[in-house]
């Protein structure tokens, strides 16, 4: 009686050795997908950067960096962060005077309009580096600064480090 029973319950535990093949696919086929989307968006859109600079003030303090983009397409992007290797976070700013105090305000996304430009510079629009690594304080040269758009593009250009 018992030996019946152990040979019917191994028939469900083979069943089921079977599934890991569907359930393996899965992950693979996201991981297919993914890829095809990564390649689809890798076309970088039709802009220039130019005027690119990594201002490092003071080692304990965050670099700032910036730079002019022009848009030479026929559509509006939507600029929606940065980030570079050698620092923890690169964050789109806005420098603002109210109340005469100087003050710094988060952008999260900047529109650049169809052959049109946005400029990044002192007093203005920046990104700050913040925790630049030890790397980029000691190098001179140039750090590979990725724009990152809302429709999945992105376009990374060499950032003058000064
Ligand atoms: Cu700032």
């Amino acid at each position: 009686m018992a030996a019946t029973r152990n040979t019917t319950r191994t028939f469900p535990p083979t069943r089921t050795t079977n599934t890991p093949f569907p359930r393996r696919l899965g992950p693979l086929c996201v991981a297919i997908l993914l890829a095809t989307a990564q390649a689809a968006r890798a076309a970088p859109p039709d802009v220039t950067v130019t005027q690119a600079q990594i201002r490092v003030i003071l080692p304990s303090r965050p670099a700032v960096a910036y730079f002019t983009l022009s848009n030479q397409g026929a559509t509006r992007l939507v600029l929606s962060g940065a980030s570079a290797p050698d620092c923890q976070s690169l964050m789109m700013h806005q420098s603002t005077t109210r109340d005469g105090i100087d003050r710094m305000e988060m952008v999260d996304s900047l529109p650049v309009p169809p052959h049109g430009s946005v400029s990044f510079s002192p007093g203005a629009y920046h990104l700050m580096c913040i925790q630049p690594s030890g790397a980029l304080l000691a190098r001179k040269g140039l750090e590979p600064v990725t724009l990152h758009f809302t429709d999945g593009t992105s376009v990374t250009a060499p950032f003058a480090i000064r």
